[in-house]
């Protein structure tokens, strides 16, 4: 059972509870120590962690209206979230990485994943192997520097890494952002300390960052404690986070050794490198949604039915943009009840849930309209006019001022839509 499944079959007790009390949270934390410990978390650091949940727990009743399993979930999820270490927002310029690590924990790869990483954010890219001891080093590196468009150095049978480094740099002048993949050992000896130390005074990184593979677990924190002790590190990236249980051992470890996790690895490919963010992991795990894909989503949505404020001329719109618009939300399906939750201005409930019957009644309103009504939605402010509509369309008064008052409310929401600066920023435009 991974861990993500462990932690939402835990807070799954906790549904079958109406209350909250010391014995509920008492059961769900033995469960929650279990999932930890088989996710290889330190078991001083689970016992701490699981204390704390306890006693945030118990020291407040959950506002009116949250259910209970909503209560802890969010409290399990801040928890996680400050055990994980920080976001990591990497800057995007000119620099020089040095990569340490040891055999097989993913280094190489990681080169040429953070190449492709600033390529993708418009620096050019240049990848040094400084690996001397693996034979086929040269060769992985070099195919890896293809598949990630980043420039590639090496020197074949080339036993002093120092030396590569040196007319690595001059071979990569002018390329903006520089990582070198070093040699790797089964632990960290005197042999790699003095290799890295040597490459490290020539390279003159601006940051160098230990590998780790997450199947290492908590030994992650002893990792980084003896890399950092030998060549001082700036930070740590966790690889293989999609292959195994033990990521939230490892990213707990490295966060309480005092490491920064600057990105994880989650797959073999160039492309699977994300820069570390607790929030969107521990959300993963516990099945809370990924705001920031949902966002995506809802745009591409927004775009595709063409209910994008921006394309409507608000002072000219009238009650056939207003239907149009009205059908185009309608046809969202369940990603229109987000329009409101992300802020999206507050198109309100009702109709966004208009139902096909509701739709096909505006219809009829709309279409008993004269031309100059549909054009100009005050001439409605008349009660004789209203009369007529109602009964040419076979509705009735009140639907047809439920029709004006939601075109009016349409109206406001979608200016207030279009002077929101955020909402701009997010749908681009
Ligand atoms: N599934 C998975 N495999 C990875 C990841 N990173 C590296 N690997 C694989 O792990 C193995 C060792 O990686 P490598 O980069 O050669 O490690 P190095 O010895 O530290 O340079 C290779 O087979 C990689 O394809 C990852 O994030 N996910
Ligand atoms: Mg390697």
């Amino acid at each position: 059972m991974d861990m993500g499944e462990g932690l939402r079959k835990a807070l799954s007790m906790i549904s079958r509870s109406t209350i909250i009390d010391a014995k509920t949270i008492r059961e769900f934390n033995k469960e929650l120590q279990k999932v930890l410990i088989a996710s290889d978390v330190e078991v001083d650091i689970v016992f701490k962690f699981t204390k704390e949940i306890e006693k945030k727990a118990l020291a407040s009743k959950p506002p009116a209206g949250l259910p209970p399993k909503e209560y802890i979930t969010n409290i399990v999820y801040e928890g996680l979230v400050e055990l994980m270490g920080n976001t990591y927002s990497p800057e995007i310029k000119p620099q020089r990485i040095l990569l340490l690590g040891l055999y097989g924990s993913g280094k190489t790869t990681t080169a040429a994943k953070l190449a492709r990483f600033y390529q993708n954010r418009g620096m050019s890219t240049g990848l040094i192997c400084c690996d001397v001891s693996r034979p086929a080093a040269y060769e992985q590196l070099e195919t890896l520097a293809k598949s990630a468009n980043a420039s590639f150095f090496g020197v074949k049978g080339e036993k002093d890494a120092a030396k590569i480094a040196e007319q690595g740099l001059k071979a990569m002048k002018g390329k903006q952002v520089i990582i070198c993949d070093t040699s790797g050992r089964s632990a960290l000896d005197d042999v790699l300390i003095t290799e890295l130390k040597a490459v490290n005074k020539v390279f003159a990184p601006d940051q160098k960052i230990l590998v780790l593979s997450a199947d290492i677990g908590q030994v992650a924190g002893v990792q980084s404690r003896e890399f950092d002790k030998a060549v001082k590190i700036n930070g740590v990236i966790v690889s293989k986070m999609d292959g195994s249980g033990k990521g939230g051992g490892a990213l707990s470890a490295a966060a309480s050794s005092g490491a920064k996790v600057l990105f994880i690895g989650e797959g073999e490919k160039v492309n699977d490198l994300q820069p570390y963010d607790p929030n969107s992991f521990i959300g993963g795990l516990l099945g809370i949604p990924n705001i920031a894909a949902l966002v995506g989503k809802v745009q591409s949505a927004v775009k595709e039915a063409g209910v994008q404020p921006e394309d409507v001329d608000i002072d000219k719109m009238d009650f056939e943009t207003f239907y149009t618009q009205l059908k185009a939300i309608n046809k969202m399906g369940p990603l229109k009840n987000i329009f409101g939750m992300i802020g999206a201005a507050d198109v309100p409930k009702e109709m966004i849930d208009e139902g096909e019957e509701k739709l096909k009644k505006y219809k009829y309103i709309i279409s008993s309209m004269t031309r100059e009504e549909r054009k100009d939605a005050s001439l409605l402010h008349n009660q004789s006019r209203i009369s007529r509509v109602a009964r040419g369309s076979g509705t009735s008064e009140k639907d047809v001022r439920d029709l004006i008052s939601n075109f009016n409310k349409m109206k406001k929401s979608y200016k207030s839509m279009k002077n929101n600066r955020n909402l701009k920023k997010m749908f681009g435009g």
